[in-house]
């Protein structure tokens, strides 16, 4: 069974990561809108991605005799400047995730809840993966002169590549 704290904790972590596909989902439509093709389906791949991690903490709530609450969900950004700083904010909103999924684990500990804890270290695996391939997207920024000729198209077909290297 969950301790209250714990069971608190997982629900603000599930309403995270589905504001996460949102922000995501957000962002792929800007990228869509604005001719950035690749990038808006890496992002929109993203978005689901997000809310598998959603489903996922939400269903092990439950698993565990705990209360899976459906998260109401806030505004999201939907017009960004320009493609750059969509790629800032998905670096600093997975860096907020990996940090919000670090203090959990450190209450699991204190808790001595193992079970959520061992759960807990596929998102950390994952954070791990997502915040190097946001840092990437914002390499090919310093590799690629968006104002070149075709910088725009280059930095779009580089950046989706990031996440099929995996
Ligand atoms: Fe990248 O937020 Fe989920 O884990």
């Amino acid at each position: 069974s969950l301790k209250e704290d714990i069971e608190i904790a997982l629900n603000g972590q599930a309403k995270m990561e589905a504001e996460a596909s949102n922000k995501y989902l957000a962002m792929a439509s800007w990228l869509e809108r604005n001719g950035f093709e690749r990038t808006s389906e890496y992002l929109y791949r993203q978005a689901e991605e997000e809310r598998e991690h959603f489903l996922k903490i939400f269903r092990y709530i439950n698993e565990m005799g705990g209360a899976a609450i459906t998260p109401s969900l806030g505004e999201v950004q939907q017009e960004y400047p320009d493609l750059r700083s969509v790629f800032e904010a998905a670096l600093h909103s997975e860096i907020a995730v990996t940090n919000s999924i670090n203090r959990i684990v450190g209450l699991c500990r204190a808790n001595n809840d193992y079970a959520t804890e061992d759960f807990l270290m596929w998102y950390v695996k994952e954070q791990r993966e997502e915040e190097k391939n946001a840092r990437r997207a914002l390499e090919l920024f310093d590799l690629i002169d968006v104002n070149s000729a075709n910088g725009l198209y280059l930095l779009d077909k580089e950046i989706a590549k990031i996440g099929r290297e995996e």
